[in-house]
């Protein structure tokens, strides 16, 4: 295990303001109390943040020295990132010009180069992306340092499907799915759109449509259209409709979607999205489409009527997976179909739960190094796929605490690549170990 060094040191330094310029009365009453913080990164140990705290400073101007005597960097708004080039102790140095004279607080912090760090997923392999879900409000501190370290690819988590960005008749709401399209941009990332059409996040008023069957039709091409449009040249790939099958009777879930269009909902929809934007990749995605012959047969039935019209261009196999099952012949069975058929691999959500039957309460070391063995074959296999066919393979959430799985199955679970403390897990190494091979 890396060596992890965090930080956090608060300094202050309180004095009461007085003025040197006779012009102005002295405002003897508001303290200036100047203190800083400093976080060592835990992902980066030669990145250091530190966050102005002091109080009392408005319109007073204030600057850093990341070196004793360095060069000055003035003080924004927000915290200041700065990156050490080599290991060592470093004297970092916040400056207040206050109006009697400068203030100064300063404090050692001891970075250490980033030779002891794990090498980072996407460095470990240049023939498809590895990607992670995200939420906005998961893409600042430490998310963002392990997102911008170790991921090639974003999908949305729930904030680029249709009740959050369609959440009224006309009226789109993309402030969340600017904002992880912008960072994945701004990051050099591939985005994955996820998903345009679902069951799952339809919103009330397109369940409770009251136009006509045509109208609905119409507003449903407008909605991809826009949506796809929006995104164009960005947006890498889109799953276009998400788990149509129903588990069981392999038929059709009779959706909204399929009730207001007709059964051939699903080509209409690819149809809508390849108009819009004629690149983008389009995706069918669903689960338990390893194990399932049943629900593998029904969908690969509905990938062969669009690929017929070339309308699709790859099929996302859910990775919502336990230490135990299904087995690596189970997998193999979707990636064959897959490749048979000329299309692109999606490993898309992957978590495995290390707990599915509820026999422990606190991780053990048995079950993560089960689970660094699962991802270890999973990531082979896929590794194994020939390059053409290949894609990304993406994970369902950063961290075990951040995971769907606990509220879905109402059981502790450990299921991701990092701990409640982003700190690497077993299966961190598995991913890697798979791809070094
Ligand atoms: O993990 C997602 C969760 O945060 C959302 O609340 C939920 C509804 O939008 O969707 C979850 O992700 C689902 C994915 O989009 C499709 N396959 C099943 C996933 C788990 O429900």
């Amino acid at each position: 295990m890396p060596k992890r060094i965090y930080m956090l040191l608060v300094i202050l330094t309180t004095i009461f303001a007085c003025s040197k310029d006779n012009d102005t009365p002295p405002d003897t009453t508001t303290p200036i109390s100047v203190s800083f913080e400093v976080i060592v990164s835990q992902q980066n140990t030669l990145r250091v943040t530190v966050n102005n705290t002091s109080t009392g400073i408005s319109g007073l101007n204030s600057y850093w020295q990341f070196t004793k005597n360095g060069s000055v960097v003035q003080d924004e708004a927000g915290p200041e990132m700065h990156l050490y080039d080599a290991s060592g102790e470093y004297l970092i140095t916040l400056t207040v010009e206050a109006p009697d004279d400068d203030i100064q607080v300063s404090e050692t912090v001891m970075v250490i180069g980033g030779d002891s760090m794990h090498p980072a997923l996407k460095d470990a392999t240049d023939k498809f992306s590895v990607g992670m879900a995200v939420q906005s409000n998961r893409m600042g501190g430490q998310h963002g340092e392990i997102l911008v370290r170790e991921f090639n690819n974003l999908t949305a988590e729930y904030e680029m499907k249709m009740n959050i960005m369609y959440p009224s008749q006309g009226n789109y709401d993309f402030t969340a799915a600017d904002a992880i399209v912008n960072y994945g941009v701004a990051n050099n990332m591939d985005i994955h759109g996820h998903t345009l059409i679902w069951h799952n996040a339809t919103p009330d008023w397109v369940e409770n449509f009251t136009g006509t069957d045509q109208e609905f039709e119409d507003m449903i091409e407008d909605y991809i259209t826009t949506v796809v449009t929006r995104y164009a040249g960005v947006v890498r790939s889109w799953d276009v409709v998400n788990e149509a099958i129903e588990d069981g009777s392999n038929q059709l879930r009779n959706s909204v979607f399929r009730t207001r269009m007709g059964d051939d909902y699903i080509s209409k929809c690819y149809q809508f999205a390849r108009n819009a934007d004629p690149d983008v990749l389009l995706f069918y995605n669903d689960y338990n489409i390893t194990f399932d012959e049943g629900k593998q047969a029904a969908i690969f039935a509905i990938v062969d009527g669009l690929a017929s019209q070339n309308l699709i261009d790859g099929v996302g196999a859910q990775m919502h997976i336990d230490i135990y099952f299904p087995s690596s012949s189970q997998i193999q069975s979707v990636v064959d179909g897959t490749v048979a058929r000329g299309l692109k691999m999606h490993f898309a959500e992957l978590d495995v739960r290390i707990n599915p039957s509820n026999d422990i309460s606190s991780l053990t070391e048995e079950r993560e190094i089960a689970q660094q063995n699962k991802v270890r074959e999973v990531v082979e296999l896929y590794d194994a796929i020939p390059d053409a066919n290949k894609f990304a393979i993406t994970i369902w959430g950063m961290r075990d605490n951040e995971t769907w799985l606990i509220d879905f199955w109402g059981q502790p679970d450990w299921p991701l690549l990092y701990n409640s403390n982003f700190e690497a897990k077993k299966a961190h190494s598995g991913f890697l170990e798979a791809l070094n091979n």
